[in-house]
């Protein structure tokens, strides 16, 4: 499979795709050297700000994502602008809804609590304007807003356990609160559910019309085997980990996502956006690096995978480069 390093220039990381008007434009988490020693709770991903980049189309106006010029438009947001948040500007999305765009992004605040926040701009490239608090009963990381196109309403998908804090929380509750790092790795694993047990789930939550809180409690985003059972905790080569992307492709409702400790991409199909997820299989192998995260998404009628890998860096997990490559058709 052919494919690209988008934007060499810089390190970035955790892509969202959206074709908009005349361009793609992608949202990358901006990767960077702070010196913050490597933990399992992953503090070294200590980013500060977010740009948005776009791929522009080419003189007869077509659009290819493993050609196009890549333009970066600059800082849309920056941790010092929001109020809330204290370090680790992790994944992000943006949604368009009526001319305006809306950035779901996650950070940490004061006491290193994942949240999500929302941010509003007139324009794709921002800049983006933050909320002063995090979106009201929000949790973990890795926010994907998909608009149901059979529906039009809007949904975001989050979570990712470990560092991303999902183990932290049942029925939408906090049920432990420290940082997991200052516990033995034992009692760390006992805020999992057993091997034998259903893995924990991705969130789904449908947004109220002003795009900026949910309109109802966020509901499991079940992944099942073909038989219909839910994927066990100690399946690590398919259980959930972190990276949802939600998308609409030949008459089924997919979910993306990394397998974290595996590092794998899987895909998992529904007929409804609100699942169950049938475990489909793997979409991208393991890439040089700890994460793996990707987006898929259609640009004139076919269908690319952006994602990230850690060769231009040498191998340095938390200095990241953004790829791009086609879907394979029978994928
Ligand atoms: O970029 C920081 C974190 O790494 C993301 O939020 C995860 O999905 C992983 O890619």
């Amino acid at each position: 499979m052919s494919s690209r390093y988008l934007f060499p220039a810089d390190y970035m990381a955790d892509p969202a795709a959206h074709v908009w008007g005349d361009r793609i434009w992608i949202y990358p988490s901006h990767d960077r050297e702070s010196g913050i020693p490597e933990r399992d709770n992953g503090d070294h991903f200590d980013m500060v700000d977010y740009h948005a980049l776009s791929i522009e189309p080419d003189a007869e106006g077509r659009l290819d994502p493993l050609t196009g010029d890549v333009v970066d438009h600059g800082v849309m947001l920056s941790l010092a602008e929001i109020p809330w948040a204290k370090r680790q500007l992790w994944d992000s999305d943006v949604a368009e809804k009526d001319g305006r765009y809306y950035l779901y992004f996650c950070a940490k605040d004061a006491a290193d609590v994942f949240h999500l926040g929302v941010a509003t701009a007139a324009r794709p490239e921002g800049p983006f304007v933050p909320e002063p608090t995090p979106i009201d009963g929000s949790y973990s990381i890795d926010p994907c807003c998909f608009r149901d196109p059979k529906t039009g309403a809007y949904y975001l998908a989050f979570g990712g356990i470990w560092g991303g804090q999902l183990q932290r929380y049942r029925d939408n509750r906090a049920v432990y609160t420290a940082d997991e790092d200052t516990l033995p790795k034992e009692n760390r694993a006992a805020l999992e559910p057993d091997d034998d047990q259903p893995a924990l789930c991705a969130k789904l939550v449908r947004l109220t019309d002003d795009m900026k809180g949910f309109a109802e409690p966020p509901r499991d985003l079940l992944i099942v085997d073909a038989e219909g059972r839910p994927l066990t905790a100690g399946d690590h080569t398919r259980r959930f980990f972190e990276a949802s992307w939600l998308s609409y492709r030949d008459g089924a409702y997919h979910f993306t996502y990394s397998t974290g400790d595996t590092h794998l991409i899987c895909d998992a199909v529904s007929a409804t956006v609100e699942g169950p997820y049938v475990y489909r299989g793997v979409l991208l192998d393991p890439q040089v690096g700890w994460t793996t995260h990707a987006c898929v998404t259609e640009v004139e009628g076919a269908w690319y995978l952006f994602h990230h890998d850690s060769v231009p860096s040498g191998g340095r997990t938390w200095l990241r480069s953004l790829k791009v490559c086609k879907l394979p058709e029978a994928r």
